[in-house]
């Protein structure tokens, strides 16, 4: 099971590597990790769970974050509506790839967090409103999927941090809190 303590934090080399890509078929260790990184992000937004691991809650996680420098991400996203068990969005995404995205940008309106980040970072995060993004599964299946508002923002933090890149070095550090033009925020239109 992945614990805080698997995730490595701001400072670690690997957090600032190109990760290398996977080899399909997804070796048998990948699937595993993929899993099992999925299963962390389920069990971080569980209460009980995540306090009695002292887990702190995740919507999104690369390979990266815990030390394996490959090219694999999982995503989970709770439903919105507290009755439905369904959650908005899930997957795991192997190799991913943005193969086009709209001009038009987008942020959240307090910013981004991350579990390799123990501090808050205050500041704008500039990302693509919408995105293609094309990705293979465990089983080695290729998926072309389009994504807007929040799911398009995760999916971009995580490609991120395949690349090295963490959310505040899209922050303009002269003015953190300046919308750059063209630029809207998420949910407030
Ligand atoms: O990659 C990570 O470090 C995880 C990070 C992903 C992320 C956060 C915000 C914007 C884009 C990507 C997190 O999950 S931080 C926690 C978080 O945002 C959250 C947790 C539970 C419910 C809702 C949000
Ligand atoms: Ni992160």
């Amino acid at each position: 099971m992945i614990t805080m303590d698997d995730v490595i934090r701001e400072g670690h080399p690997t957090l600032r590597e190109i990760a290398e890509a996977i080899t399909i078929p997804v070796p048998e260790e990948m699937k595993q990790l993929g899993e099992e990184m999925l299963q962390f992000l389920i069990n971080s937004q569980d209460p009980e769970i995540a306090e009695r691991h002292a887990l702190r809650a995740g919507v999104g996680i690369a390979a990266p974050q815990v030390n394996v420098s490959k090219q694999l991400l999982a995503v989970h996203l709770p439903s919105q509506d507290e009755e439905d068990d369904e959650p908005e969005y899930s997957v795991i995404m192997v190799n991913p790839r943005i193969i086009s995205h709209s001009v038009q940008q987008t942020c959240l309106p307090d910013g981004e967090g991350c579990l390799s980040v123990d501090r808050e970072v205050e500041g704008f995060v500039p990302r693509h409103k919408r995105i293609t993004v094309e990705y293979v599964d465990l089983n080695g299946h290729s998926h072309k999927e389009r994504l807007r508002g929040f799911p398009a923002i995760v999916v971009q933090h995580e490609i991120d941090h395949l690349n090295g890149v963490m959310f505040y070095d899209r922050i303009d550090p002269e003015n953190p809190l300046a919308l750059p033009d063209g630029i809207d925020i998420l949910g407030a239109n």
